[in-house]
């Protein structure tokens, strides 16, 4: 099923014709907002007087000057990291960027000629400045009770014993090693050992099936992969190492094989006995590792080798390999921590995210690294053993700023005040949010309920490609209005944008784009640079568009809507249709599959798959359970439907392409309001698919 055929070709051919849809559905969600467009929540004076931006004015200070010199402006920062080799600056400029398709290809460079290591920054400049006792990760385990901890200097050892052992095994700057790893601190150690000795890494969700981790695994081509034997998520144990062996059988038949397969015994999930082994090729972690000397030469590389690939889903085809590079990276996750979570020396600092996606890379492991924040990691679910257990946790290690998606807060809402109420929380000082748009009545919750009406929320919007914050409050900076990012970030430049690409001011709707470079701009989409500049950068030339739609309001606030292109947000991950599409009609009872979001309450949209069976099959349950798991099989388990509706039929225009706005509709039960549907080539499926909508 990893033959790319399958994404683009075959029973295919309904994808959108264009990335960027109508702004009607996000529109609709800023009309739910306007209301709170005038509620303001200020922090009160003494958050005020201690914040690192305390004012307005202030902000507008930084701002104005990040942009008038951005070359000045972020120099100054980067010189607060170590660099083995200045970047050179000819005529003060750091940076160099064409965004325009019509000047040449795409291009994004900043500290270009410097050379330094992101590892080095994060670890052993903190050691030799005598930090080297200070906590860097409290390790929380799934099932309470179950805890570790590294100071700094203990993660640098475990780093080193690790990058000397991919170096024995032959990785070499620039090659890619895969990591398929739950949140065991095994995880950001691998990153990090992987930027020591300039490898790039490619970690993959552990919550992706075989055939996901397979198609990643033949588009990077690891030398190494590392991973565990399983891990304990909420209740379950999920056998990760047989979804590694199918995964790595897969890329074989495929021509692409791994030497090794480094593997953590997570003995509390599954014992070694019981899990399966191929000689020569699969390792076990704590077998080898103390062997390694504990302190490994550092490989400088230039600002702009690559650190890190990620994959991403996009509106069409397979999954793109976000390329990141080094310098500018390092300088802004630092930056953007720093100051959108207002940090400070002893805060300390969780973020619910798994490494296994981009806000795991930049908010978990570097940024606060680069900060030396004391970071506490956790293995398990917001809602295991019970809904208490995230203010359990806050208590227990005075947890001072706690960052989660609104998926979370909306779970943990249903759960009632006594979970809350129960714990203290008065460690907690700044909040915040991220994955997708929060809708008010779940900020305020937030913000009244879990942070007593005393801590600022920030809410983040950035996205993999962006890799760092782009649109977000600075705590105390500013009042904050439930449910909007507020204003951009140091050196980002929105621009909201019309169908015609023409930008437009003031109070306005339009597609989100960027105008100029951010240093941590992704340089590329990994072997396939047409793609980036067709999906980034074409649709509106001259600016990075991001997908979203965005409202901006009278004061100039910032109100993202949601996707406007094919893109689904469940529970903050994102989802392409034609992906889960792709995974629907590889069931051989499926002739067409079309599909389209619909609001959920907890997990924000919810996947609403509309399927034609091939002729003569009859629907029944069985099947609907079969074309739920061939998405778990495709895909992995979090982009299940939620809905199977049966399809006679798909509304298409006599050109041949479904009408998914109707499908939306139909989906979300707005009949009254169908649009126009005479251009249909045949008006009749309508009806019929509304007859079928509980069948
Ligand atoms: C960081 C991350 C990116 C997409 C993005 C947008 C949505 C993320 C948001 C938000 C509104 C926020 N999104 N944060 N929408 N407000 N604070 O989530 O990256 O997985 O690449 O997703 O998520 O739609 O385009 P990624």
């Amino acid at each position: 099923a990893i033959s790319p055929a399958h994404a683009t070709n075959g029973t295919l051919k309904h994808v959108s014709s264009s990335a960027v849809a109508s702004l009607d559905d996000s529109l609709v969600r800023s009309e739910r907002n306007v209301q709170y467009e005038h509620e303001l929540f200020d922090a009160d004076r003494k958050f005020k007087e201690r914040a690192l931006v305390s004012s307005k004015d202030k902000y507008i200070a930084m701002y104005n000057r990040s942009l008038q010199d951005p070359d000045a402006f972020w120099s100054e920062i980067a010189s607060e990291f170590y660099w083995e080799t200045r970047w050179p600056e000819e005529n003060g400029k750091v940076h160099f960027e064409n965004f325009d398709v019509r000047k040449g290809p795409v291009k994004v460079e900043w500290f270009k000629g410097g050379k330094t290591n992101i590892c080095y920054n994060a670890l052993d400049r903190h050691v030799h400045a005598g930090k080297g006792d200070q906590i860097a990760f409290y390790w929380e385990g799934n099932s309470p009770g179950l805890d570790a901890s590294l100071t700094y200097n203990q993660l640098l050892q475990q780093v080193c014993q690790l990058a000397n052992f991919l170096k024995d095994k032959g990785v070499k700057k620039g090659d890619a090693v895969a990591i398929y790893l739950p949140m065991l601190m095994e995880l950001p150690i691998a990153m990090l050992a992987c930027a020591r000795i300039g490898a790039v890494h490619s970690v993959i969700f552990a919550g992706f099936s075989a055939e996901s981790l397979a198609q990643r695994v033949l588009d990077c081509k690891p030398k190494v992969i590392i991973t565990c034997n399983a891990v304990c998520r909420g209740p379950k144990i999920i056998n990760l190492k047989d979804i590694v062996d199918e995964a790595l059988s897969i890329s074989l038949a495929h021509g692409v094989s791994v030497d090794s397969c480094l593997t953590y015994a997570n003995e509390v999930a599954m014992s070694r006995e019981k899990t399966a082994w191929q000689d020569g090729r699969d390792i076990w972690y704590q077998d080898v590792i103390s062997d390694y000397a504990t302190t490994c030469d550092i490989e400088w590389v230039d600002a702009e080798d690559p650190l890190f690939l990620l994959y991403t889903s996009g509106s069409t085809g397979k999954p793109k390999g976000v390329l990141h590079t080094t310098g500018g990276y390092m300088v802004y996750t630092a930056t953007t921590f720093k100051y959108a979570f207002d940090y400070r020396e002893g805060d300390i600092y969780w973020c619910t995210a798994d490494c296994g996606w981009i806000t795991g890379h930049s908010y978990v492991t570097y940024g606060p690294l680069l900060n030396c924040a004391k970071v506490v990691l956790f293995e398990g679910v917001p809602n295991y053993p019970d809904a208490g257990r995230c203010w359990e946790i806050v208590d227990k290690y005075h947890v001072s700023i706690f960052y989660t998606a609104p998926t979370a807060i909306r779970s943990l809402m249903r759960a009632g005040l006594e979970p809350v109420k129960r714990h203290s929380r008065k460690s907690l000082r700044v909040l915040g949010s991220v994955g997708e748009p929060i809708n008010p009545s779940a900020w305020k919750w937030y913000y009244e309920v879990v942070g007593d009406k005393r801590c600022p929320i920030s809410d983040t919007w950035w996205q993999t490609e962006t890799g760092g914050f782009m649109i977000t409050p600075l705590p105390g900076a500013w009042p904050l209005k439930p449910g909007s990012a507020t204003y951009p970030f140091f050196g980002v430049q929105p621009a909201l944008v019309d169908e015609n690409g023409k930008e437009i001011e003031g109070v306005c709707n339009g597609y989100l784009c960027i105008k100029g470079s951010w240093p941590s701009t992704f340089r590329t989409l990994y072997g396939d640079h047409a793609r980036y500049e067709t999906t980034y950068f074409a649709p509106f030339k001259g600016y990075y568009f991001s997908g979203d739609g965005c409202h901006r309001d009278a004061d100039g606030y910032y109100w993202l809507t949601g996707r406007v292109d094919d893109v689904i947000n469940v529970s903050g991950h994102r989802i392409g249709t034609a992906e889960v599409e792709s995974a629907l009609v590889s069931h051989p009872q499926c002739a067409e599959a079309a599909v389209v979001a619909v609001d959920h309450e907890v997990t924000g949209q919810a996947i609403y798959a509309f399927v034609t069976l091939k002729l003569g099959v009859q629907y029944s349950e069985e099947l609907r359970t079969g074309l739920k798991n061939a998405v778990r099989h495709e895909i992995g388990a979090f982009a299940q439907p939620a809905k199977i509706h049966w399809a006679p039929a798909l509304p298409k225009t006599r050109s041949g392409k479904i009408m998914r706005r109707i499908l939306r509709k139909i989906a979300s039960k707005e009949l009254e309001n169908l649009g126009d549907i005479s251009t249909l080539a045949d008006p009749h499926v309508v009806q019929e698919l509304i007859d079928l909508t509980d069948v």
